[in-house]
């Protein structure tokens, strides 16, 4: 029996240690700890309501834009908000270039090199050995094509800052819709961009995956997790907000559900948070407290109906039927590369759709008081914004995001989280270079910036400060 700790876990956002137990060549237990500080949450109350679209996008860097969208969900749904037809369509266009990069981040900035050894140079070293199987040539051609990939990431950027601003902080989308207006030339230039982005996906993604997907084809069986899904939605179709491109539901216990947003919960029994974290997030108030028996993460445990969920691109698939090809590492690989596809594929179709001239955003008066929620998906996954708001002000806030929800902690009836699930039972090779491991927390895409976004370490240290 031996115990693992790999802190923290390198090729991801923020900052993750996963321990395992491994006994004989197979992972028995599995932790997964959010080590990281924020301050976002709490740092929220007493603003002004408008201010959370841009103070809740410095969450994260790479998906600000999911953060600046929820917040602006919350925001029309405390004020009644009518967003017109083009402003609902240029948050779906900035949304879509956003995703574009981060799905290609993912796989080739941040999984890539668990399967192609890349040059004896950092950021490729240090690294586990282990057995990188594709022959030189191939790994020569798919290292091209993470530099490619930096390129092509720039240029998404470049495609959102045509309707939002410079990347990676939105600076157009408000409560009401888009303050930036569709020209001609901004269209033009969008959609040529998309051109080079989407001939990048379609060609060198899509293949890379397939030559990973063919080399690696065990990780098709490992690496399960909960097999319970969950999708709030997003890329609005219609100005009623009926139908999205990604449809809400929940897929629990093998049968598709509709989505009750009052089922999401959060549990905060292993988490270093009083017992005011607890519960549906429009009562929560998010209070450090490191001294706590059990606890383990800053990571808090989202539930939905008391059921473990996995969010992200094969939550998305699967839920709406266009990949039930398994659940595994792979298949979220694969299912992140599709997605990507289907976005690109879709874009072009909403900027036909931009009408020039007509309005891009509708009048908003927040309320003196309310509560509103704003549900989207994020690259990673269902990600949920509460604000409560009193006297004009936020009284409180609470923002429920993917990497939450799959690097969750155990709740207090002691069920894992997703990736936490993922880990145990797994087959470790060599307990040196736990390379099994990383693979299967990478397949998650994890984002600890996101996931932990709650603490304030000023003022009351002895409360906050890691022993
Ligand atoms: Ni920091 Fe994020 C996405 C959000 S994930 S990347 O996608 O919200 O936890
Ligand atoms: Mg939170």
């Amino acid at each position: 029996m031996r115990r693992i700790s790999i802190d923290p876990v390198t090729r991801l956002e923020g900052h993750l240690k996963i321990e395992v137990t491994v006994d004989g060549r197979q992972v028995t237990d599995a932790h997964a700890v959010g080590t990281l500080y924020r301050g976002f949450e709490p740092i929220l109350a007493g603003r002004d309501p408008r201010d959370a679209v841009f103070l809740t996008q410095r969450i994260c860097g790479v998906c600000p834009v999911s953060h600046a969208t929820a917040a602006a969900l919350a925001l029309d749904d405390v004020s009644g908000a009518a967003v017109p037809r083009n402003g609902r369509l240029l948050r779906n266009l900035i949304l879509g270039g956003n995703y574009l990069q981060s799905h290609i981040i993912h796989f080739y900035q941040l999984s890539l090199p668990d399967y192609v050894q890349g040059p004896d140079i950092a950021p490729f070293t240090p690294r586990y050995n282990g057995d990188f199987r594709l022959n030189k040539e191939t790994s020569d051609r798919l290292m091209g094509h993470y530099f490619k990939a930096l390129d092509i990431r720039r240029k998404c950027h470049e495609m959102v800052a045509q309707f939002s601003g410079k990347m990676p902080h939105q600076a157009s989308i408000i409560a009401g819709g888009v303050t930036q207006n569709a020209t001609k030339e901004r269209i033009a230039a969008y959609r040529k961009l998309l051109v080079e982005v989407a001939a990048f996906i379609n060609n060198e993604y899509q293949e890379d995956v397939g030559v990973i997907a063919a080399a690696y084809n065990e990780y098709f069986k490992l690496g399960r997790g909960p097999a319970n899904f969950l999708v709030y939605g997003a890329f609005p179709l219609d100005d009623a907000g009926r139908e999205f491109l990604f449809t809400p539901g929940a897929y629990i216990n093998g049968k598709l559900v509709a989505l009750d947003k009052e089922k999401i919960t959060e549990d905060v029994s292993h988490a270093w948070y009083t017992s005011a974290g607890d519960g549906n997030p429009s009562d929560a108030v998010t209070q450090a407290q490191y001294d706590k028996a059990g606890a383990y993460s800053w990571v808090k445990a989202p539930r939905y109906d008391g059921t473990v969920c996995e969010v992200g691109p094969l939550a998305r698939m699967w839920t709406s039927g266009r990949y039930t090809n398994g659940v595994s590492v792979m298949d979220r690989i694969v299912a992140r590369m599709l997605e990507a596809k289907l976005v690109a594929r879709t874009l072009p179709a909403w900027l036909d759709e931009l009408e020039i001239g007509a309005p891009c955003e509708a009048a908003v008066e927040i309320p003196y008081m309310g509560v509103g929620v704003g549900l989207t998906e994020a690259p990673r996954g269902a990600l949920g914004h509460w604000v409560v708001i009193n006297n004009h002000r936020i009284e409180r806030y609470q923002a429920v995001v993917p990497t939450t929800w799959n690097a969750s902690p155990r709740d207090k009836a002691g069920q894992p989280g997703p990736l936490e699930t993922a880990l145990i039972g797994l087959p470790v090779l060599d307990a040196d270079n736990p390379l099994d491991v990383v693979r299967t927390v990478h397949s998650f895409d994890p984002c600890l910036a996101c996931a932990v976004h709650v603490i304030k370490p000023s003022g009351r240290k002895d409360q906050f400060e890691v022993k």
